[in-house]
């Protein structure tokens, strides 16, 4: 792993309807990350926040398909060259949500310098959604299908250049509310999936080593967007889209140690922390411990 960390906060709140999630950077800081990765013995660098624009329009102006459009795109633009910039230093990129919707540009940052970036999707959702299907018209639900080409121009052109990735380069896991329009898409571009009946059935560790060598094969590069929704509710509480019948605390971490072994990993985010809706910050805390394991703690 790259011993050379570097931190981007990205408070933004606008890709979903509930307040709140603006603070999850900082909940994450406060939960002592810095710290943990430093006594790995990582060079930190903590870039601080990207700052996000507040809405021009008010909320019966809105595209309601597409909310806060502008402000989401001017914001991945921004996001996507601080990230380019990290990787172009050859450190790797560790970004906090913030809402889902900020994958669009950490992966437009990152892919750029990849061909064939491979992407770990962990998450209770597809995030597959465009304005046509979208049930309700929150960004967050689309980054996954925006960096494959499939949205609106402003969002699928950040940084000049579309698709982000390919199909086959994807692995979602922990997946148990997808929309139709989701399904179908899953289906047409043949993305692997590990539903939670999977993960049920074949255990975590079987999960994973599949996933690890699908999304490493033929690939130059892989990204872990971490959506703290895939995990069960029971343990990570402080989310804006809670789903029932997660992943434990447990499995993930059992995931994580098996990405640490693995080594593939070359930028990650963290992202759907709520310290409003959480109990005493316990879902920051959760993402703190995951990155403890994701960045060694077992292998020191
Ligand atoms: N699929 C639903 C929608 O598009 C819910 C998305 C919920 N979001 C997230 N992203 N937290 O994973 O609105
Ligand atoms: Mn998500
Ligand atoms: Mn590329
Ligand atoms: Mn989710």
């Amino acid at each position: 792993m790259n011993n050379q960390l570097s931190i981007i906060g990205v408070p933004m709140d606008l890709g979903q309807m509930r307040r709140g999630v603006d603070m999850g950077p900082s909940a994450i800081r406060y939960a002592g990350i810095v710290e943990r990765l430093t006594n790995l013995s990582y060079d930190i660098e903590d870039l601080g926040d990207i700052e996000i624009g507040r809405p021009e329009k008010s909320p019966e102006e809105q595209d309601h398909q597409l909310k806060n459009l502008k402000e989401v795109a001017d914001a991945s633009e921004k996001l996507s060259d601080v990230v380019n910039e990290v990787v172009n230093r050859k450190r790797f990129p560790l970004v906090f949500g913030g809402d889902h919707s900020i994958a669009i540009g950490t992966l437009a940052g990152v892919a750029r310098n990849y061909d064939n970036l491979g992407v770990i999707w962990y998450d209770a959702h597809g995030d597959l959604n465009n304005s046509a299907t979208s049930p309700s018209g929150n960004i967050h639900g689309m980054p996954l299908a925006v960096s494959l080409g499939i949205g609106d121009e402003s969002l699928t052109g950040i940084s000049g250049y579309t698709p982000k990735i390919k199909p086959e380069n994807i692995v979602i896991i922990g997946a148990r509310s997808l929309d139709e329009g989701e399904r179908e898409l899953i289906k047409e571009k043949g993305i692997k999936v590990y539903t939670m009946h999977e993960i049920d059935r074949m255990g975590m560790t079987k999960v994973m080593e599949e996933a690890i060598e699908y999304v490493s094969k033929g690939t130059d590069g892989v990204h872990l967007s971490l959506d703290l929704d895939g995990l069960d509710p029971h343990d990570a509480p402080g989310v804006g889209t809670p789903v029932l019948g997660g992943i434990s605390y447990r499995e993930s971490h059992l995931a994580m140690e098996m990405l640490a072994e693995s080594d593939i990993l070359t930028s990650a985010e963290f992202v759907e922390v709520n310290p409003i809706l959480d109990e005493k910050n316990k879902t920051a805390t959760v993402a703190v411990a995951l990155m403890g394991s994701l960045f060694g703690e077992k292998l020191k």
